[in-house]
């Protein structure tokens, strides 16, 4: 009774703290804090009634001692009391704490899988390649740095240009496969400006490990400044195979990269 109660109690308390806008980020961690605060509650229970039964029940205790009645015998079935009461509760709220917990979560999927709330989410391509990341948006300019203004939805539409990759922004909860020749899409909310980076988490080649970009959230109207800035053409570091560390711009890096390229 007491872990149903406990678990209805934080599952409302993270769903409020997660204020109205739900964003990828708030929904993964209110499942990560419903499973911590589950799992650590049902860990307590279980290891405090053993050690409670292996006190009580310790070999010479009070309870042991020699000659006890009620004493099974070897082959002896239990019987048990109550008409199996107990095991039908435990059994029955153990499937609806189960069985709330897969609705709950799947539902927080559907929606992450779901498109981005509202009607006004910017929508950039993102294209990965052997190695590093371009970014081109609505108005058809190209950068290697994603920029994006706080509190609003982004919608990625993401493609490969060689081999497999995967995008991935671990503070944002966002990341996605970047396949050939096939779009997926994966949108995010970073609502503080700042700078992440952007790592690629598909092995793809001798760069991997440099396939990072930087991902510059800003405030709405320095965002608008900038963009309004911006017409279709490509920033100067726009990549054409060989550029693999712009966004760290460790050169010796490059070098040795350019040395392995075919
Ligand atoms: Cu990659």
């Amino acid at each position: 009774m007491f872990e149903l109660s406990s678990s209805v109690g934080s599952v409302t308390a993270v769903l409020q703290a997660g204020g109205d806008v739900r964003t990828p980020a708030t929904e993964f961690e209110a499942i990560f804090r419903v499973f911590l605060v589950l799992g650590v509650l049902v860990g307590v229970v279980v290891l405090v009634y053993m050690t409670y039964n292996a006190v009580k029940f310790r070999a010479g205790g009070p309870n042991t001692a020699e000659g006890d009645a009620d004493r099974p015998r070897l082959g002896e079935l239990p019987t048990g009391s109550g008409g199996g009461r107990k095991l039908f509760l435990s059994f029955g709220l153990s499937a609806v704490i189960v069985l709330s917990l897969i609705a709950w979560t799947y539902s927080s999927l559907l929606y992450v899988e779901g498109d981005p709330p509202g009607d006004d989410a910017l929508d950039v391509e993102v294209e990965g390649y052997q190695w590093g990341w371009a970014f081109t948006y609505p108005n058809g300019y190209t950068d290697s740095t994603l920029r994006v203004p706080a509190d609003r939805p982004v919608r990625l539409t993401l493609t490969s240009r060689d081999v497999f990759h995967n995008f991935g922004v671990p503070e944002l909860r966002v990341k996605a496969d970047v396949i050939p020749g096939q779009e997926t899409d994966a949108w995010f909310v970073a609502e503080e400006p700042g700078t992440h980076t952007i790592n690629c988490y598909e092995l793809c080649g001798a760069g991997h490990s440099y396939m990072s970009a930087d991902l510059v959230v800003m405030e709405p109207d320095a965002y608008e400044t900038w963009y309004a800035g911006t017409d279709n053409s490509s920033e100067g570091s726009e990549p054409d195979g060989n550029e693999t560390t712009s966004a760290n711009g460790t050169t010796t890096a490059n070098a040795t990269l350019a040395g392995v390229l075919p």
